[in-house]
């Protein structure tokens, strides 16, 4: 199913900031460097800035595919599973919980002493099929808290990071507060979301409690900006023990970006007292040609170009990409692009190689101000 990503900047190439990406990005790519085996990995570069990096993970790859396990352990230090602890997976049946493929994931962090991510509690998109009547009902607020406080109460102690409550602001749906036209919110509102953050603090309250989504990068996108502080702003003021809001990070190479406007923002964030992580960074080539250099280059420059703002901003304490290899990533299916060739989204390539996205966030990492 595709996902409405609806603001995403239209989609007119600007052409002046394209030709001048372009050209910096294939000078910087003429210096090819050869896959070095004892590189520094992604989260050492990181980690000696006092920030982190992490990956979404999959669980089927990831215990049965060697490459892609060991790319995983070689450059995270944090994972998050990509569907294995949202609500339709581990409640297929009425209130009957299957953890089976979350555990494994929390056992392979605790093996391999990686931090964990939990991906998500609270998200209108993930309901299983058997909440479909009672989520319209007045019991729908009831049965999305419970479910937080049951998969939270779940892993209480192992997770160090939630993403509470994600994509809640739609502006287009016209509702009160921008929030998304969805019965538990049209029902309760933010009040009902403030109450999302504290059944949570009550079932660990020794994890970081996030705010996720996406879509505040861009020019075209003020409308979400403007919507999402507010919304962040009135969430605080009702004593909701909220600690970080997480920036999707979904970005599409080439698209304008105006590096003032999105420093304002993080700022503005950073002034409500919130710490800020990029949580699902890939990079859209859809609006680029086939040619592979090309793209790949691109995608290296937006990186850094949107990289280097974000780690400029104190409050941002790391980075977590969707995914790690182009071999899976939800763009192929979600946004495919025209030609169908596989989208160059990730640092690493289908069989695993360095692209110059990794060394464009290798890079980032280096130059980014010591916290
Ligand atoms: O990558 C995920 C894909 O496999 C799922 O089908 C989809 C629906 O559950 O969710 C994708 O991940 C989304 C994440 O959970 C929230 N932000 C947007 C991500 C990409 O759609």
């Amino acid at each position: 199913m595709r996902k409405n990503y609806g603001d995403w900047p239209a989609k007119s190439i600007y052409r002046r900031t394209f030709l001048l990406a372009a050209s910096a990005a294939l000078a910087s790519a003429q210096v090819s460097r050869a896959d070095e085996p004892n590189e520094t990995s992604l989260s050492q570069r990181a980690e000696k800035k006092g920030l982190s990096f992490g990956t979404q993970v999959n669980s089927g790859p990831l215990f049965s595919l060697k490459p892609y396990h060991d790319a995983v352990l070689r450059d995270a230090s944090m994972i998050v599973p990509e569907n294995e602890m949202k609500w339709r997976p581990t409640q297929p049946t009425e209130r009957q919980s299957n953890y089976f493929n979350a555990d494994r994931i929390a056992r392979f962090a605790e093996d391999n002493a990686l931090l964990l991510r939990g991906h998500t509690a609270v998200w209108h998109q993930n309901p299983p099929v058997w909440t479909k009547d009672i989520i319209t009902s007045d019991e729908g607020q009831t049965v999305v808290l419970d479910h937080a406080r049951e998969l939270i109460g779940h892993f209480r102690g192992r997770v160090m990071e939630w993403d509470v409550v994600n994509e809640a602001i739609a502006p287009e749906d016209g509702m009160p507060d921008n929030l998304r036209n969805w019965p538990p919110y049209n029902k309760g509102g933010i009040d009902f979301i403030a109450d999302c953050f504290h059944a949570a603090r009550e079932a660990d309250p020794k994890a970081n409690l996030y705010y996720n989504d996406y879509s505040v990068y861009y020019q075209s996108q003020g409308r979400r900006r403007d919507a999402i502080l507010s919304f962040l702003e009135k969430l605080k003021s009702r004593g909701a023990p909220i600690d970080g809001f997480g920036i999707q990070s979904h970005l599409i190479a080439n698209a304008e970006f105006d590096e003032n406007v999105y420093r304002r923002f993080l700022s503005q964030v950073a002034d409500l007292g919130l710490k800020i992580r990029a949580t699902e960074l890939d990079v859209s080539d859809v609006r680029l040609g086939p040619d592979i250099d090309l793209r790949d280059a691109i995608v290296a420059a937006h990186t850094k170009l949107y990289l280097d703002v974000l780690f400029d901003e104190p409050a941002v304490i790391g980075l977590v990409t969707w995914g790690m290899t182009d071999r899976f990533s939800w763009l192929h299916e979600g946004w495919p692009r025209k030609d169908r060739l596989t989208q160059r989204c990730l640092p690493l390539d289908e069989n695993f190689a360095k692209k110059p996205m990794w060394y464009a966030i290798a890079e980032a990492f280096d130059r980014a101000p010591s916290r």
